[in-house]
C-alpha cells in the first residue's frame, strides 16, 4: 500500500495523511521555546511548510489561555495539526485530570498528544476518556531517540500491543523506525531528526530524514534544526531551514514510496 494511498486508523489520522499530501511536507516542527511571542512568531514563519507543530506548553514562561487560542488560529491560517509533547506517564484518573484540566487544559486546543506505555492500558483508558469525544489522538513513545533509552525490543513491543487495543484513540508511535505496522493504518512520527550535526551534549541522536524514512518513518519531527537557539532567533533563517527539511523529507518519501 503506498505512502499516498493509505488510510490511517481513525479521522484524524486521515486529516493528518491529507495535511501531508495537500502541503506536500511530512514535516513537523518542534517549537521548544519558552515564551508565548517567540514561539507564535515562529509558528506563523514556519506554519506554510509544517504538516504539524509540536510544543511543550510547560516550557511557556508567559503561559496564558489567549497563546493556545492564537496556535489554534495559526492552525487554521497555515493548515496544520497541533501536537503537545506532553508524554503523560501516570494512573488513568490522573491523566485525565493532567489533560482536561489545570492551566493549560491540553484536550481543548491540541489535535494529538503522547503518552508513555509504562504505566500499562489504565493511561490509554483515562485519556480516551477526554480525549475521543473531542476527536482527539493519541500516540504512544514505543522508543525513544535519546542515548541509553530503556525501551528495549520487549516493550517496544509490549507498546504495540497496547495500541491494537485501542486503535480507535491510538493513532500511531513515537518510534525510531516503523514497527511493522504499515497496514494496520498507525503512523510513525520520529524525532532526533537533523541534517547538520549528530547530537546536542545532552544525549540526544540526530539522524537525516533520507535515513528515518528509509527506516519507515512518516513525520520527521525537528527541533532546532529549524528553530534554532531563542536568544537569537532568526524567522527568515527559521522559514528557510523549514523549507529545507520539507524538500528533504518530501524527496525521501518519494524515493522510498516510489512516487
Ligand atoms: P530537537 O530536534 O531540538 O533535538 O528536539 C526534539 C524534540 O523532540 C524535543 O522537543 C524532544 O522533547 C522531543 N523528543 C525527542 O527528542 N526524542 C524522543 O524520543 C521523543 C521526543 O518527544
Amino acid at each position: 500500500m503506498s505512502f499516498f494511498e493509505r488510510s490511517a486508523s481513525s479521522p484524524l489520522a486521515n486529516q493528518l495523511l491529507e495535511i501531508i499530501n495537500r502541503k506536500q511536507s511530512n514535516l513537523c516542527v518542534s517549537v521548544d521555546f519558552t515564551h508565548s511571542d517567540t514561539l507564535l512568531q515562529l509558528v506563523d514563519a514556519v506554519g506554510p511548510h509544517v504538516c504539524m507543530i509540536k510544543t511543550h506548553i510547560d516550557i511557556i514562561c508567559d503561559f496564558d489561555i489567549n497563546l493556545v487560542h492564537s496556535l489554534s488560529s495559526l492552525s487554521r491560517k497555515h493548515d496544520f495539526l497541533i501536537f503537545e509533547d506532553r508524554k503523560f506517564a501516570d494512573i488513568g484518573n490522573t491523566v485525565s485530570l493532567q489533560y482536561s484540566s489545570g492551566a493549560h487544559k491540553i484536550a481543548s486546543w491540541s489535535h494529538l498528544t503522547n503518552a508513555h506505555a509504562l504505566p500499562g492500558d489504565g493511561i490509554v483508558h483515562g485519556l480516551k476518556k477526554v480525549g475521543l469525544p473531542l476527536n482527539r489522538g493519541l500516540l504512544l513513545l514505543a522508543q525513544m531517540s535519546s542515548a541509553g533509552s530503556l525501551a528495549d525490543s520487549s516493550y517496544t513491543q509490549a507498546t504495540l500491543d497496547m495500541a491494537r487495543r485501542h486503535s480507535d484513540f491510538v493513532i500511531g508511535f513515537i518510534a525510531q523506525q516503523r514497527l511493522g505496522t504499515l497496514d494496520e493504518g498507525f503512523l510513525i512520527l520520529t524525532p532526533g531528526v537533523g541534517l547538520d550535526v549528530k547530537g546536542d551534549g545532552m544525549g540526544q541522536q540526530y539522524r537525516t530524514p533520507d535515513e528515518v524514512v528509509d527506516a519507515g518513518t512518516d513525520v520527521i519531527i525537528v527541533g532546532r534544526g529549524v528553530t534554532g537557539n531563542e536568544h537569537s532567533v532568526d524567522y527568515i533563517k527559521s522559514a528557510e531551514q523549514a523549507l529545507r527539511y520539507k524538500k528533504a523529507g518530501w524527496d525521501a518519501i518519494r524515493r522510498v514510496h516510489h512516487v
